[in-house]
């Protein structure tokens, strides 16, 4: 019986965690779990990254995946999660364009070179929760690849930040996960700011150490550079 609760609470634990293995591009889901998108480190344990200033935040990955997938310019993205995204906090995507001579099933998304591409702000629910859009669905929140971003090779990278413990340092929890995609028939925009990860984010940034309880919901900074929408 003891070995019965405790397991039961290791379950628990597991289950309040999660890993995005599956990429969804217009409806249309990867075939298998991590062939675009790069198996993350905790594939099996479901941790988050807890520092953001390490480098797990870049992509949380040991490994490439096998595929690259074509994602059209304005097409609309989001994963599908292995458990209920069950904790409080935004969810961003960011595109990082391959360099030339590099290719998105290799390339390991260093320097200056990420832009953000989407956000999601939160509301006061009725019971005066702080809550995010998409909070305990099993999939994250949409976002729009910007029509205007040029075509090639990128990498696309999804976070959703967990804030519940997030009022001590390096309390909140990041999960994340890093997609091989082609972007066609995009535009001529100019993407920015170009910001590196990490390099972005600080353990102090008010949308990272943050108290849920103690602030307004207008009063919530997500953290890293602004959203570029083509
Ligand atoms: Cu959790």
């Amino acid at each position: 019986m003891r070995f019965l609760a405790s397991l039961l609470l290791t379950v628990a634990a597991v289950q309040a965690h999660y890993t995005f293995p599956k990429l969804v591009v217009n409806g249309k889901a990867e075939e298998k779990d991590w062939s675009v998108t790069r198996m993350t480190k905790n594939a099996n344990s479901k941790q988050g990254v807890e520092n953001p200033t390490s480098a797990d935040i870049r992509c949380y990955t040991t490994q490439d995946a096998g595929s690259v997938t074509e994602v059209p310019a304005g097409a609309t993205v989001h994963y599908i999660s292995t458990q209920q995204i069950n904790h409080p906090g935004p969810t961003q995507y960011y595109l990082a364009k391959v360099p030339s001579g590099s290719s998105a099933a290799k390339w390991d998304g260093s320097g200056a070179v990420w832009f953000k591409i989407s956000t999601t702000m939160p509301f006061m629910d009725k019971n005066k929760q702080m809550t995010w859009p998409g909070q305990n669905d099993y999939i994250t929140t949409n976002a729009t690849i910007p029509a205007s971003v040029p075509s090639g090779e990128y990498l696309l990278r999804v976070e959703q930040i967990a804030l519940h413990l997030a009022m001590k340092s390096n309390g909140a929890q990041f999960y994340l996960a890093c997609s091989q995609i082609r972007i066609t028939g995009g535009g001529n925009g100019t993407p920015g700011p170009l910001v590196s990860l990490p390099g972005a984010y600080k353990s102090s940034d008010p949308g990272i150490l943050v108290d849920l309880g103690k602030i307004k919901v207008e009063e919530y900074k997500p953290p890293g550079p602004a959203v570029w929408s083509g």
